[in-house]
C-alpha cells in the first residue's frame, strides 16, 4: 500500500452538525465478519415488517437483539411477530460500537440493543425521532452495509429544513449531544445489487434503552 491508497483507505471523520459525527468507510476492513454476525443474529431473531406506533405496517424488515431489561422495554411490546427473548449482541459488534463512540467523543456508551433495519429497492424511512431510549445523553451508533441509501437529516421540528447525505457501506454515523433528537429520514431505496449484502441495504443502531 503506499501513501496514496493509505489516505484513500483512511476512514474520515466528519461532523454534520455538534454531536453528528460521520466516519466514511469505518466498518469497511471487517465487513464480511460484522455482516456474518447479523446473519447470526436473523437466524434467532427473524426478520419481520416493522410497524408503525399506530400498529400499521411498514416497508422496512426489522430485527433485534441486546439484553433481556432491554428486551422488556422495547418500543413496540405487543407486536406479536417477536415470539421469543432476543440472542444477545454479538461480541465483536459490541466492541466495534464501543469504539466507534469513543472516536466520537462518548467513552462511557454502552449499548444494551442493536436494531436492524432491512430495506430494499423501493423501502423508505420517514422523518422521525427517536424517542423510546432512556438517557438522551447517550449517543446512537449506526453502522450501513450494503446498497447505499440517501439519509435526511433534519431539525429538532418536523418542518426544519433537511439535509441530504450519502450513506454507503461501511459507513459509520454517531448521534448524540446536541443532535440526539433531531429529526430524520431515509429515501426510498434505490435498485442495485451489492456483493456482500445482495439486494438489500441493512442498518445497525446501537442503543441503551434501558
Ligand atoms: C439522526 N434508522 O431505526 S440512522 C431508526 O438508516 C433509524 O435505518 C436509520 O432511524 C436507518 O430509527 C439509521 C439512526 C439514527 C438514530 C438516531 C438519530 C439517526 C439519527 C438521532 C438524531 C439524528
Ligand atoms: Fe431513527
Amino acid at each position: 500500500m503506499n501513501l496514496f491508497s493509505q489516505l484513500a483507505a483512511e476512514p474520515t471523520h466528519e461532523e454534520i452538525y455538534p454531536g453528528a459525527v460521520l466516519m466514511r468507510g469505518l466498518a469497511l476492513a471487517q465487513d464480511e465478519e460484522f455482516f456474518a454476525a447479523v446473519e447470526g443474529i436473523l437466524a434467532a431473531a427473524p426478520l419481520h415488517h416493522a410497524t408503525t406506533p399506530s400498529g400499521l405496517p411498514m416497508g422496512v424488515m426489522v430485527s433485534d437483539c441486546g439484553t433481556p431489561e432491554a428486551f422488556r422495554r422495547r418500543w413496540d411490546p405487543q407486536n406479536p411477530a417477536v415470539k421469543r427473548m432476543w440472542p444477545p449482541i454479538p461480541r465483536l459488534l459490541f466492541d466495534f460500537a464501543i469504539r466507534c463512540a469513543v472516536r466520537s467523543g462518548f467513552p462511557q456508551f454502552r449499548p444494551d440493543s442493536l436494531h436492524i433495519n432491512r430495506y430494499q429497492a423501493g423501502t423508505k424511512l420517514g422523518l422521525h425521532q427517536d424517542r423510546h431510549e432512556c438517557d438522551m445523553r447517550q449517543p446512537i451508533v449506526s453502522i450501513s452495509l450494503g446498497l447505499e441509501c440517501i439519509f435526511l437529516l433534519g431539525g429538532m421540528q418536523r418542518t426544519d429544513p433537511v439535509k441530504r447525505m450519502l450513506l454507503e457501506h461501511g459507513d459509520v454515523v454517531v448521534w448524540g449531544g446536541p443532535s440526539r433528537m433531531r429529526f430524520h429520514g431515509v429515501q426510498p431505496l434505490k435498485p442495485g445489487h451489492h456483493p456482500l449484502t445482495g439486494p438489500y441495504r441493512y442498518n445497525l443502531t446501537f442503543r441503551k434503552v434501558a
